[in-house]
């Protein structure tokens, strides 16, 4: 398996919550490393950018408005396989078909406010990392 990175969310539900901690030990267990990571409160135009794609399902409104309701954690993740590990340790989408052990089966509140945002591909993650880094904020 190759050495990759992914980028991931910690959404305002969590932070507010107090759980960057015990998000980052899951992370951490699982064997992805914090390369870069920064606190940040999303500006509208960032969250509708980020999300663009999501732009005409129904729950992009009440996304964009979870999104930007309160700051964030931004974060690369390096690791052996990261993108698809990452998206193991976050767990479905919607908590109620997380399995046991995953963030979002542990911490997410609801479908929308769940809790992390992780990468699906190489090509979004790519694009992810700079659209919220640049090269000299990652330290691999
Ligand atoms: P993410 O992109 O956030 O890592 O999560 P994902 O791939 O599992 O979910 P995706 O389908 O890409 O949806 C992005 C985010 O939109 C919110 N959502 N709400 N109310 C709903 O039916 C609904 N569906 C999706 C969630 O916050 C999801 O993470
Ligand atoms: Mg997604």
């Amino acid at each position: 398996m190759a050495l990759e990175r992914t980028f991931s969310i910690i959404k305002p539900d969590a932070v507010r919550r107090n759980l960057i901690g015990k998000i980052i030990a899951k992370f951490e267990e699982a064997g992805l490393r914090p390369i870069a990571l920064k606190k940040i409160h999303m500006t509208r135009a960032q969250a509708e950018g980020f999300y663009g794609v999501h732009k005409d399902r129904p729950f992009f409104g009440e996304l964009v408005e979870q999104m930007i309701a309160s700051p964030v954690v931004v974060q690369v993740l390096e690791g052996e396989g990261a993108i698809l590990k990452n998206r193991e340790v976050m767990g479905a989408t919607n908590p109620a078909n997380a399995a046991d052990g995953t963030i979002r089966k542990e911490f997410a509140l609801s479908i929308g406010e769940n809790s992390v945002h992780g990468s699906d591909a190489p090509e979004t993650a790519a694009e992810e990392i700079k659209f919220f880094f640049n090269d000299d904020e990652i330290v691999g």
